[in-house]
């Protein structure tokens, strides 16, 4: 008899929050600075919205642009900014993370090809949790910032 409501409370529980998969990444404002002349190393910068309760991290990236893609900061050493790598990019529980000119960015070392402003390239990015995520990555002018 009461097997109906049985079943719709099962499929209420099911429906909850409680047991939803995380919530995808929101990865915007993708962008790359165009490469200057030969030289032969780029640098890709977003937003990344984590909007789950547990944090992330970004691992690694992988593109076609380049021999080798690093995750990079950058540290004020003694009033000179330098870029350093690190292993990961913390993303925070309902937190944001932003990628900018002069701190967190994505490194293209051994570019195979200049960045022309206009163009387009595939990057992947891995995240500790959320895996891999391939974004479109929009090459913009030399002195954009
Ligand atoms: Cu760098």
């Amino acid at each position: 008899m009461h097997i109906r409501l049985f079943y719709a409370i099962f499929c209420m529980i099911l429906a909850s929050p409680a047991s939803a998969a995380a919530a995808e990444l929101g990865i915007s404002g993708v962008w790359a600075r165009a490469s200057a002349g030969m030289a032969r190393a780029g640098a890709a910068f977003m937003t990344i919205d984590n909007p789950n309760p547990q944090a992330d991290a970004l691992i690694a990236a992988e593109a076609g642009v380049s021999g080798v893609v690093e995750l990079h900061t950058h540290i004020d050493d003694n009033g000179v900014m330098r870029m350093r790598k690190v292993p990961r990019i913390a993303v925070p529980a309902n937190g944001r993370t932003e990628m900018k000119p002069g701190g967190l960015h994505v490194m293209f070392i051994g570019l195979t090809a200049p960045l022309k402003e206009g163009q387009r390239f595939d990057l992947t990015l891995v995240f500790e949790k959320a895996g891999r995520i391939v974004v479109p990555v929009e090459v913009k002018s030399a002195k954009a910032r």
